[in-house]
């Protein structure tokens, strides 16, 4: 059986990086795998949070997951701190994983930045959670954006870990699925920089909550260049070739179709073009978001059976790891 985990974290609107590197691809993935999409809010505390902030991003995630299109007669939506088993078996493959191997992870020196011993244990070890996110369910397929493919490859030398040292082949090891075209989106001001919730700009991305103004009015301010048509020297323009990938991934075009499109157009030209798509493929999620949000009582509905169902497996993991290790 093909098995999919996946998560996104409640810290923030989520924005167009998370919907085409990530929640997209899991919309399509529905047909040919069993899914389950997390509400990673335990990984949101790995910087801190405020209690209600996190409550309501939580209900956000779960009402912008709903609109892009998880189908919830097939897929399970959760949020992960009500399943227990993701911070159990985190501790037990913690025991499994050497300090060397955490020592590696960019994402942690990036975000960890200058004041590394201010940074929280947490945040350090917020890959041996998302391998036991993964792990717990025997997930056999992760689909990610590019920036987590560091992490995703330690979840397999943890599971590789634990095999070995139980002699056993219990868990299978996940393979990633980086899909698309638009892995890795970068931030509208600076396209050396991945979009991000966490960015202070909120110039820096565009929201699936934000209205068609918000979004014109952001592609409009998107660092540009003075370069007199979109095609020429893209190789060494970030934010053109940003836009550019934006504009083919959401209309569904290759590159090349795209800039055929944009033929004898310049930068504004290109944003006037990619206003009008994303427009029209963003503005029916929002409207949905909306209605959703205005049910709370139904999005905790949705988050109370996927939690029963992911227990379910989880569980039986759990079970399964603790003979193994020799608790009684
Ligand atoms: N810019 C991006 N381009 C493509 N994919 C992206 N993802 C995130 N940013 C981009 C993918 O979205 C999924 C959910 O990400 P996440 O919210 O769990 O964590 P993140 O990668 O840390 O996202 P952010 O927006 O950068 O959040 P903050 O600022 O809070 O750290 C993942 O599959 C991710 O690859």
């Amino acid at each position: 059986m093909k098995r999919i985990l996946s998560g996104v974290q409640p810290t923030g609107n989520l924005h167009l990086g998370n919907y085409l590197g990530a929640i997209r691809n899991w919309v399509k993935l529905q047909d040919g795998y069993e899914c389950l999409y997390m509400v990673a809010d335990l990984h949101a505390i790995t910087v801190p949070q405020e209690p209600d902030s996190l409550r309501k991003a939580v209900r956000e995630v779960t009402a912008a997951l709903i609109a892009c299109g998880i189908d919830l007669e097939k897929s399970a939506i959760f949020n992960q701190s009500a399943v227990s088993a993701h911070s159990e078996l985190a501790w037990i493959l913690g025991c499994h994983t050497p300090l060397g191997w955490l020592n590696r992870m960019t994402q942690f020196k990036e975000k960890a930045g200058k004041h590394r011993e201010e940074a929280l244990l947490g945040l350090y070890s917020y890959p041996v959670l998302m391998a036991a996110d993964i792990l717990v369910y025997k997930a056999t397929h992760v689909p990610v954006g590019e920036d987590q493919k560091q992490h995703l490859e330690l979840s397999r030398d943890i599971a590789g870990a634990f095999n070995r040292q139980y002699n056993t082949e219990f868990f299978p090891l996940p393979e990633p699925l980086i899909l698309g075209d638009a892995t890795r989106v970068m931030s509208l001001r600076d396209g050396s920089k991945k979009m991000s919730k966490s960015d202070e700009s909120d110039y820096s991305r565009i929201n699936l909550t934000d209205d068609a103004d918000a979004i014109a009015k952001k592609i409009k301010k998107a660092t540009s260049d003075s370069y007199p048509t979109v095609g020429e020297n893209l190789e060494n323009r970030p934010e053109a070739a940003n836009l550019l990938t934006l504009y083919a991934s959401l209309k569904g075009v290759t590159r090349e179709q795209a800039l055929a499109e944009c033929a004898g157009k310049n930068f504004s030209g290109l944003k006037q073009m990619l206003t009008e798509v994303a427009v029209a493929h963003l503005s029916p999620i929002t409207r949905r978001m909306r209605e959703l949000l205005a049910a709370p009582d139904y999005i905790d509905q949705v988050l109370s059976k996927g939690v029963a169902r992911a227990r379910n497996i989880a569980g039986g993991t759990m079970q399964e790891v603790k003979e193994m290790i020799g608790f009684l």
